[in-house]
Parts: C-alpha cells; structure tokens; sequence
C-alpha cells in the first residue's frame, strides 16, 4: 500500500466507526431518556402524589380533590384564567399567579380541608378547593 492508499483507509475507517457510534448513540438516546423518566416518577413517588390544578375563570378545576388522611399532595396550580388568582390551602399558599403563570405547594391532608382564592370577593363568589377524604 503506497502512502496514498493508507491515508485513504485509514479515513474510510474513521468515517465507518462515526457511524457505528452514531447508530448506536441513537439506539441507547431512547433509553436514556426512559431511565431518566423512571427516575423522576421515583422522586414523585418520595415527594406525593402529583396533583394539576386549573385555574378557569372564578373557578379551581378540579375543586374536590380526594385523598386519604396523612397523604402528602404536591399541588400544582396554573392559572389559565385571565386575572390574577392563588391558592391557600391548609398553612400554604402559592404566589400570586398572572394569568398563564403556575406554582404548586404540597400539603398534608386533613380532615376539612378547604382551600380558596385571596383575591378580594373571589372566595365569596365560589373560588374554592375541597379536599375530601376517602
Ligand atoms: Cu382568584
């Protein structure tokens, strides 16, 4: 093999193991990204029970939440409406939410739990939370 030659193989091999680490890089990506889904359901698992809450309008959607007595929620609050909302449920309160904005709060169910909305004449108008035990 002249000089030529070698440098040529040598080039088509390099090209041949890229591609052999780009087909496999694409075939492991998904699992990374599954391994990396499970872990994140374990850390819910160890933080409680994920909960989505929807701010429409004067409204909380849901506005009964069911759980067991000693259960840790991890809330999560988006305001959907178009005025300004939040939530205070137990000893916790999110921030004030915009519209379009979300936090959450995690609380420990108790008996007659109510949360609402401090936003003047809200409450008053139905802008409530019940948790109900089951
Ligand atoms: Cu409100």
């Amino acid at each position: 093999m002249d000089k030529q030659t070698q440098n040529f193989t040598f080039a088509l091999l390099g090209l041949g193991i890229a591609a052999v680490i780009s087909i496999l890089a694409q075939h492991l990506a998904p699992q990374l990204v599954l391994a990396d889904q499970q872990a994140t359901h374990t850390q819910q698992a160890e933080a409680g029970r994920a909960v989505q809450v929807r701010i429409e309008g004067l409204s909380f959607v849901p506005d009964v939440i069911e759980a067991s007595p000693g259960q840790t929620l991890d809330i999560e609050v988006h305001n959907t409406g178009d005025m300004t909302h939040d939530l205070v449920l137990g000893s916790q309160r999110t921030a004030l939410l915009a519209p379009g904005q979300r936090d959450h709060i995690r609380i420990t169910v108790h008996q007659g739990m109510r949360g609402w909305c401090s936003l003047p004449g809200h409450r008053q108008q139905g802008m409530v939370l019940d948790i109900r035990l089951r």
